[in-house]
């Protein structure tokens, strides 16, 4: 009797705790599915590249770029930095600087407001392509409003196909929430120095895997349910 006690106790604890990774997981909506349940601002659209369905954003105005740089997708324009751009990001205005001689001038960003579990984990595939040639543009992660990642055009260095410019191949980043609650992850691309020098964040496979049948064992469901049931 007491031994049944003690693991249902342990067993709703747990259930508790998958519960809440299992929210997580499933309220970040696919870009499959288009821009359903994201908020954009700026140049956002989707699309199907190198076999991921991804959000696409630009750093291109709709009207005032040229050449290889007018490459808007939406006909929406970048968010202007100094005000709008940081509003809409959550960042006070200036903190997508670098410095006092690297500034942001204007971007795009697409957010998702969702409740995590402590431990659980953020995964993500993004890639940065580019045309620019001046103060190296930027893409960045942002968790409650403080930039936690960032990819730099820097890196940007291979040829690519498209209207897009070079890039630097997708690559995957994990991030771990330490705390439960509500966040809001925020993804974007901003133009750095100048208006020009078109620069594209594609974001994509943005998941928290749900927890694995290890996991499962670590957590005691599986010894439990033997123990209650011998
Ligand atoms: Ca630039
Ligand atoms: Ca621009």
């Amino acid at each position: 009797m007491k031994l049944s006690k003690i693991s249902s106790i342990c067993f709703v604890t747990a259930a508790t705790g998958l519960s809440m990774m299992a929210n997580a997981a499933s309220v970040i909506p696919s870009f499959q599915n288009g821009l359903a349940g994201w908020t954009a601002g700026g140049d956002v659209t989707t699309g199907l590249h190198s076999g991921r369905h991804v959000a696409v954003l630009t750093t291109a105005h709709s009207t005032l770029e040229s050449g290889a740089d007018a490459i808007n997708q939406s006909g929406f324009d970048p968010l202007v930095a100094g005000g709008d751009l940081e509003d809409f990001a959550g960042i006070a205005p200036g903190g997508l600087d670098r410095d006092v001689l690297e500034q942001a001038t204007e971007g795009s960003v697409v957010k998702l407001g969702m409740t995590v579990a402590a431990g659980d984990v953020l995964k993500f595939d993004w890639n940065l392509r580019t045309h620019d040639s001046m103060g190296a543009d930027y893409a960045f992660f942002m968790v409650n409003g403080v930039v936690v990642n960032t990819f730099s055009s820097a890196l940007s260095v291979n040829v690519a196909n498209g209207v897009f410019g070079n890039e630097a191949g997708f690559s995957t980043v994990s991030y771990e929430f330490t705390s439960a609650g509500p966040v809001e992850i925020v993804f974007g691309v901003v133009d750095m120095t100048d208006y020009v020098g078109t620069s594209t964040l594609m974001v994509g496979n943005v998941v928290v895997p749900e927890p694995s049948a290890a996991l499962l064992g670590v957590l005691g469901i599986i010894p439990l349910f033997r123990r209650r049931r011998a």
